[in-house]
């Protein structure tokens, strides 16, 4: 999956126990990682911006 900056703020995303974790990245940056195995609604918030949060949702790819 891959994440955008889209304002000019840096962002850093977890969606928690470890499941992802992203490198900071600047505006305009897009930053690609691999999404959890386990299909689920993630809680997500960025590191750097704590009051920042949502849901990711990883479906299963059957
Ligand atoms: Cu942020």
């Amino acid at each position: 999956m891959v994440f955008t900056s889209a304002d000019a703020e840096p962002h850093q995303i977890d969606l928690g126990d470890g499941a992802v974790v992203t490198d900071a990245f600047g505006s305009g940056e897009r930053v690609m990682v691999e999404a959890p195995g386990e299909p689920a609604t993630y809680d997500l918030i960025c590191l750097l911006h704590p009051t920042m949060r949502g849901t990711v949702e990883v479906a299963d790819a059957g």
